[in-house]
């Protein structure tokens, strides 16, 4: 009978998983001038879903729709229309489109003009994305949309008092912008939940983004915003994606100065010294007296991860959760990357268990 009364006493916490997430499926991606089959895959999701099933962490639900307008509190007009009406538009620029998914191939950057909007569309394609490695498919702005509703379910949950709630969307979001995807995100979920909670009458939010690549279109969002508190621990970005943010000396702009930090460590990086580095940005939220924490979870952290260089193990996670319940805040995890699809269940969820333990 103990094991009874042990389940029953568990910690509950909510998931809103992104019920349309197969629709975005990329083929191919651009890498070091070939094109290999996406890390980012339909998989992924499934997996953390069927896990948190399994160990019971809580309640799975479906997110309702919105109307889009609601992604306007984090993203420009122009780039949602262009997101929302991109397909169709690849398609009539060559019906053979329609069997291949779009990436960009010009971009505005070395002096080019990004304050013209060219008509044709694989310039505005280009506009809008800063890499070649993420494919916009027939279905992308549904499952991004859908993966956006999942995030403010979460937020919602959050601001109407639960402790925590996950949001586990993919496409994945804190690499997109106010205006432009890349790194396999078009809708800023983190950001989102975030702004969110600051409308549910959340005076100051921390974002805390623990994926293994910088979160450098959340970081743009709130970069001169001192409501919300942006700190990210990950891979150095003089050697590791998204190479030009995400350093140690970007601290925020204007109103923003002092609410931003990032913590960037080098490749091969350990449980030790990386939890020396949650610690540090735990207290950086605590002095911001953050009164809700959305954390952007990666788990691309862990050792076996094919396209990361830190070194956590599984048996790590739980302890991370654990620190970030230390933090006495009301949470909304929001599931970013993590491509060792094996072990990407086990580690997401003993996040959440760690967490939801500590936080009773
Ligand atoms: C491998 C080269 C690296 C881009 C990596 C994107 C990482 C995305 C992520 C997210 F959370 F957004 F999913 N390409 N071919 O893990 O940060
Ligand atoms: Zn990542």
């Amino acid at each position: 009978m103990k094991w009874r009364s042990r389940i029953a006493d568990r910690p509950r916490m909510k998931t809103f998983h992104n019920h349309l997430h197969h629709v975005h499926q990329g083929r191919q991606e651009m890498f070091r001038g070939q094109m290999v089959p996406c890390f980012e895959v339909p998989a992924r999701l499934d997996q953390v879903l069927a896990r948190v099933r399994k160990q019971a962490l809580g309640p799975v639900l479906e997110a309702p729709p919105r109307d889009p307008q609601a992604l306007a509190a984090v993203h420009s007009p122009a780039y949602l229309q262009f997101l929302a009406g991109a397909w169709a538009e690849w398609v009539a620029m060559d019906p053979a489109n329609a069997g291949r998914d779009a990436l960009p191939s010009v971009w505005p950057n070395q002096g080019l003009r990004s304050d013209v909007l060219p008509g044709n569309f694989a310039a505005r394609l280009g506009r809008h994305a800063f890499d070649s490695g993420s494919p916009l498919t027939a279905g992308t702005w549904q499952a991004a949309c859908q993966g956006a509703w999942c995030a403010l379910a979460a937020a919602d949950t959050v601001a109407t008092g639960d402790r925590a709630a996950f949001a586990l969307s993919r496409p994945p979001g804190h690499h997109a912008g106010a205006d432009f995807f890349g790194g396999y995100c078009f809708l800023n979920n983190a950001a989102l939940a975030a702004d969110a909670l600051r409308r549910h009458g959340c005076a100051r939010v921390a974002v805390l983004d623990i994926d293994y690549h910088h979160g450098n279109g959340t970081q743009a969002i709130f970069y001169d915003r001192s409501d919300v508190f942006f700190a990210s621990i990950h891979g150095d970005p003089h050697t590791e994606y998204p190479f030009f943010l995400g350093y140690l000396d970007e601290l925020g702009t204007g109103p923003g100065e002092g609410f931003n930090l990032n913590l960037p460590l080098p490749r091969g990086t350990g449980y030790v010294r990386w939890r020396e580095a949650l610690q540090l940005a735990l207290q950086r939220i605590a002095a911001f007296d953050a009164d809700a924490l959305v954390v952007s979870l990666g788990l691309d952290t862990f050792e076996g991860d094919p396209i990361s260089g830190f070194r956590l193990a599984s048996t790590d996670y739980p302890q991370v959760g654990e620190d970030l319940a230390r933090a006495g805040l009301p949470t909304v995890f929001v599931f970013e990357g993590g491509y060792a699809v094996d072990a990407l269940a086990v580690n997401a969820v003993n996040v959440l268990e760690g967490f939801a333990q500590k936080a009773g």
